[in-house]
Order: structure tokens, then sequence, then C-alpha cells
């Protein structure tokens, strides 16, 4: 998969996928990151890529024909799907991020200052994207968020054992509790069942668990799970020693 992010800040895109799961993806081919700096598409000899807005306001938007020429350079190496960072777009979700990992060749516009002139986004710009509900300096973190989440989903880049199938989100349900070492710890003893070796168990607990989690931490993702499941769960809660409950973090369920 080819990510190419239109940036004024390359150095931020560089530096993010130059450490962890990143960097090894891109180091066994499954993955690239490349930049492209408007800056190199100016015509003066200031460099200007930007000006300010009619109407008056606050920070100065990007020219349409510097993004224009941008994506043009990104379109050279083939078709590729253009997403504008945006706190205006849909909401970033796990769904979303399984999809993005099918494309090849995706685009990813960084906005700085006060944006981009609207009319460069309507004819360029194929759909916007939003990492949460709020602002932050630039699109360049925000477009680290999305390559970072869709290289989890591509083939190999994460290593054989950990899965982007296991965390949280991928059933619709937070994950469960993990532990290690030493098998207590200032009073809190790991589940005795998660010792038992008897895998299948430890699987169909774990489902429990998640369930019981996510009622407790964000009981609104549990639309698409069965009742009768939920209601199960809750009666597995009941069973559960004081210790397994407090070992799992769930102390704030009143259950
Ligand atoms: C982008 C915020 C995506 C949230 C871009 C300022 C942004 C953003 N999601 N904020 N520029």
């Amino acid at each position: 998969m080819k990510f190419q992010v239109i940036t004024l800040f390359p150095e931020l895109i560089t530096a993010g996928a130059s450490s962890g799961v990143l960097s090894q993806g891109i180091k066994k081919n499954l993955l690239s990151v490349s930049t492209i700096n408007p800056r190199d598409f100016a015509t003066d000899g200031h460099r200007t890529v930007d000006d300010r807005p009619f109407g008056g306001g606050d920070g100065m938007l990007m020219l349409p024909e510097i993004l224009e020429a941008s994506v043009a350079k990104a379109r050279e190496s083939g078709p590729t799907r253009v997403i504008y960072l945006s706190p205006q777009g849909p909401v970033l979700t796990t769904d979303k991020v399984r999809k993005l990992a099918e494309l090849s060749n995706v685009t990813l516009v960084c906005g700085r200052y006060g944006g981009i002139d609207q009319r460069a986004l309507n004819v360029l710009v194929d759909e916007e994207l939003s990492i949460g509900d709020y602002v932050i300096s630039g699109g360049e973190l925000a477009a680290l968020v999305v390559i970072d989440g869709v290289s989890r989903f591509l083939p190999g880049v994460l290593g054989h054992e950990a899965s982007a199938e296991k965390d949280s989100f991928s059933n619709g349900l937070l994950e469960h509790p993990n532990f290690t070492r030493p098998r207590e710890w200032q009073g809190q003893s790991v589940p005795e069942i998660l010792l038992s070796g008897n895998h299948p168990k430890i699987e169909q607990w774990r489902r429990q668990i998640a369930i019981l989690v996510t009622l407790q931490k964000r009981p609104e993702l549990l639309g698409a799970i069965p009742k009768a499941e939920i209601e199960a769960a809750k009666a597995f809660a009941a069973g559960l020693s004081p210790g397994d409950k407090e070992a799992c973090g769930l102390g704030g369920l009143g259950l």
C-alpha cells in the first residue's frame, strides 16, 4: 500500500513513519510513506503557498493552484484516493480503517494555518476524514493516525502472534484485560482460569469479560451484540469471585 502525504511539514510525517510498526512494514515492503511538499510548486521567489481569506478572518489559506499541482504530482504514481484530514469529515472508525486497507494508493492532504481554498477541496478531494471532534494544529498528526491504523490491517505488518483482529473494536467489543508475571502483585492475583491451559475455556471467559469491560466503559458500543449474550455475561459476572472482578478492573459495574 502506497501512502502519499501532501504536507508543508514533511519531517513530521517521516519522523512518525521512522519507528515501530510503520518502519517495520516499510522495511518489509508492505507499505510506503512518501511526502509531497506544496512549497515545491510555488511559482514566485518567496515560494508563496497561501494567501489571506476574502472577506477577512484569521489565518492564511492554501492557494488552489498549489493544491492542484500537489495532487497532480500524487497522481503521477497512478490512480489514488485523495483524502483531506479535517474535523468536518466523518469520524474514523475500525470499519473505515479496514476499508482503507483494501486500497493500494491513498493520498492524504494536510492543511495548516487557516486551511485550504474551498474550491480546491471541491475539485481535488475525494473525501474528508476526521480523527475526532477536536482541532489540532494541522493534518499531519491525523494523517499519521490514519496511516498507523490502516497499516495494522495490511497482511504481514503485525507479527503473526499479534493480530489486529484481536484488538479492541475488531469484534465490536473492547479487548479483555491481559496479565503477565508475577501471578500475584499488590494483593491482586491473575485470574486462575488463565493459568489452566484450557484454551477453549479461556477464550469463552475472555469473551464474557470483554462484554463486561465494554458494558462498564463504553456501553454504547454494545448495540451490535445480541441482548441474550449481554444478559449471559451479566449472569457470568454474578459468579465471578471478588478477586477476579477486581483484577479485571470490573469494580465499576455494580454487578
Ligand atoms: C483533522 C482534526 C482531522 C481532527 C486538521 C486542524 C483535524 C485537523 N481530525 N485540525 N487541522
